[in-house]
């Protein structure tokens, strides 16, 4: 197994800070504050499974990690394959994988990972297709000493140069490709006619369908039906300090009671945050709320009213910190709200009363 350090021009001063690690953590075998990165080359794995395989990647001849167009993707079960590394972290801490990522549309952008025991996650699902770009991933808590990192077959057609992992967390890996902080993406336009199949349907009524007619079929959107409540939530990862957008159409103007929301810190279907817009029965206002519920317990930490068209589009923007959220409608001048209880868990979109909801474009990205 090859690590490197990356760029000639950093070795000097980064094996210093390496050789410091390691003084360091051989003394107390505590997280060092100074910090340490490990860099694998993709193409020098322990070992690759099919329809893994090492290829040249791009057009300055760098090999790298490679799944062919149709060679089946691994969430589906169609096909397995997963590619092997085993990398000496020099000092105990916290470190933040980044994969430099090749996606070709939004079937193919994801993938596996897993370190040593730890739980497997989806890297990915960012929309920056037919670009190298770096790919922020979980954290690993990792022991000074030699640990294993597994990638495996999410979808197909993809490509992956690099690994690096960081304990600094102000910095982003160096050297080519750009940098995307996106946590999830889901247009609802993807693959698989409009597959929304990492999201959990709780309660209610949730399809896919074309926004635009024949003028643009490609663009879809999600709508959610509710006869009492609905409610989808994504719950595969736990997320904190993070900013959550996502796009509503939602006719204010029906009877009191009816409403739509964004559930975010979801720690179950029960038990979440929620920014939701009531019913007035007004064509150009709506009543909006940032709730907090716990089971059958909805404390109302804040509420207005505020201007919305019921047949447009609006675009929502939630800063969740860990103990407050500052939520934005169309641009407008945000609101932020302190809550006592820290902020941190899955996603989720909802309606409430006999109604009906169209949601598109949700994207979590980490802030900062
Ligand atoms: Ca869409």
């Amino acid at each position: 197994m090859r690590l490197k350090i990356r760029g000639s021009k950093a070795i000097a001063p980064l094996a210093i800070i390496l050789a410091a690690c390691v003084y360091v953590t051989v003394a107390v075998d505590l997280p060092d504050a100074k910090p340490c990165n490990i860099t694998i080359d993709a193409s020098r794995a322990v070992s690759v499974e099919w329809p893994f395989q090492v290829a040249i990647v791009d057009t300055d001849g760098f090999r790298g990690l490679w799944i062919d167009q149709g060679a089946g993707q691994g969430w589906r079960g169609v096909a397995g394959g997963k590619a092997t590394y085993s990398f000496w972290a020099p000092s105990t801490g916290e470190y933040r994988l980044w994969v430099l990522a090749y996606w070709n549309d939004a079937c193919t952008n994801a993938i596996f990972a897993q370190v040593d025991d730890m739980q497997r996650v989806i890297v990915g699902n960012d929309p920056v297709f037919r670009e190298w770009h770096w790919v922020r991933g979980p954290k690993a808590s990792l022991s000074k000493g030699q640990h294993t990192l597994v990638l495996s077959n999410h979808s197909n057609f993809l490509g992956v140069k690099e690994i690096f992992l960081t304990t600094d967390e102000s910095i982003g890996p160096t050297g080519p490709g750009r940098t995307t902080f996106e946590l999830f993406y889901d247009d609802f336009n993807g693959c698989d006619n409009g597959n929304f199949v990492r999201w959990k349907q709780a309660c209610g009524k949730w399809r896919v369908e074309s926004a635009h007619g024949d003028e643009n079929p490609n663009q879809k959107t999600l709508i959610g039906e509710s006869d009492g409540s609905a409610l989808l939530i994504f719950d595969e990862e736990r997320w904190s300090d993070v900013l959550l957008n996502v796009s509503i159409r939602w006719d204010t103007s029906g009877l009191p009671d009816l409403a739509t929301g964004i559930c975010f810190g979801l720690e179950n279907e029960n038990e979440y945050c929620q920014l939701r817009w009531r019913s007035i029965g007004s064509k150009d206002k709506t009543q909006m709320e940032l709730v907090r519920r716990k089971g059958k317990k909805t404390e109302v930490l804040w509420h207005g009213v505020i201007p919305w068209g019921r047949g447009d589009w609006h675009e929502i923007a939630i800063d969740i910190r860990e103990r407050a959220v500052r939520f934005q409608v169309d641009g407008r001048e945000p609101v932020e709200v302190l809550t006592e209880e820290p902020i941190t868990g899955g996603i989720g979109l909802s309606l409430e009363g006999k109604a009906e909801s169209q949601f598109d474009n949700v994207r979590v990205r980490a802030n900062g």
